[in-house]
């Protein structure tokens, strides 16, 4: 049957807001999570990822995690190994204790940050592409996936990781005209992810169906999912305030984007 009740931790963050509106609309109850509390939300778990007894008490009962929690961006590599690859560790194996059988990863572009940008006739990045990721950020995200895939061999529950590319209410760059994901495009690519079968852990890009798209969406569709949004109307705008991508220019040569070039957080 298909899920009902379903964990979402990082509630309180952009994407998580923006599917907090918008997942109920496919019958799901939400229980959420997040080290912070959700104004209007007086039932959210407010729990860090650190606590393993919150956490399994917080996967305790649901059908499915929908997994957001953890730092969204490049930091110092302690704190992305205690919110990240700790952090979902103890999800996992919160879910194993208590038999969840399905989690949707919240993985990034980022794990394959290094990969080149398509151009020209370039083929469009394939799923299988290898890891290469961009920041300790983006490495927390290669492990994710790894994590996922272990957890599936070794104890059967499932997932699947999502590589997302932009997910924002509109892209407010050139770069992400190619990577942006409408949160509308978000909810249906998530529902699809919580409905189909068999998936064992299967990884998907996120996006919509961009007219710029730098990647191959044939598994996230072999799920099910079906973009109905393309970033091509915002693309006039964005293209005469920055300019086009540039040869050249080592932050648009990647898919990652400044995730490349910004400068290393120190102390590593
Ligand atoms: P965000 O930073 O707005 O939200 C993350 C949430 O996780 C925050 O509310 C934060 O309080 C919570 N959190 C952080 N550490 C925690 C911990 N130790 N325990 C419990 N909660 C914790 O990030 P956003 O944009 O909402 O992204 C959500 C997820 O999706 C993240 O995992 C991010 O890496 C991933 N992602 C998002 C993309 C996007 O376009 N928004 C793109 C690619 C990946
Ligand atoms: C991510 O992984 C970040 O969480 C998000 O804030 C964006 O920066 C996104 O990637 C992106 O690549 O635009």
């Amino acid at each position: 049957p298909a899920p009902r009740t379903v964990l979402l931790t990082g509630a309180a963050g952009g994407l998580g807001t923006l599917m907090r509106d918008l997942l109920p609309d496919y019958g799901y109850e939400l229980r959420l999570l997040d080290l912070r509390p959700i104004e209007g939300a007086p039932d959210a778990i407010v729990a860090d990822l650190g606590d393993k007894d919150a956490v399994r008490e917080a996967v305790r009962g649901v059908d499915a995690i929908i997994h957001l929690a953890g730092i969204s961006l490049e930091a110092p590599f302690e704190k992305i190994l205690k919110a990240n690859i700790e952090g979902t560790y103890h999800l996992y194996e919160a879910a194993r204790e208590e038999g969840v059988g399905r989690i949707v990863f919240a993985s990034s572009n980022h794990a394959v940050g290094y990969t080149p940008r398509p151009q020209g006739d370039d083929p469009l990045i394939p799923i299988d592409t290898p890891h290469r990721p961009d920041t300790f950020y983006g490495l927390s995200k290669s492990f994710g996936e790894d994590l996922a895939q272990f957890y599936w061999d070794k104890h059967g529950i499932e997932t699947v990781s999502v590589r997302i590319g932009s997910c924002f209410a509109e892209p407010t760059s050139v770069r992400m005209l190619s990577v942006w994901m409408s949160p509308a495009d978000g909810a249906r690519l998530f529902h699809a992810t919580l409905t189909a079968e068999n998936v064992g852990h299967t990884v998907v890009y996120g996006s919509s169906a961009n007219t710029r798209l730098w990647w191959d969406l044939t598994t996230a569709r072999s799920l099910g999912y079906d973009p109905q949004d393309d970033s091509e109307p915002f693309a006039e705008k964005l293209i005469a305030e920055q300019g086009e991508l540039q040869d050249g220019n080592e932050a648009h040569a990647y898919l990652g984007g400044q995730f490349v070039t910004d400068p290393p957080i120190w102390p590593y």
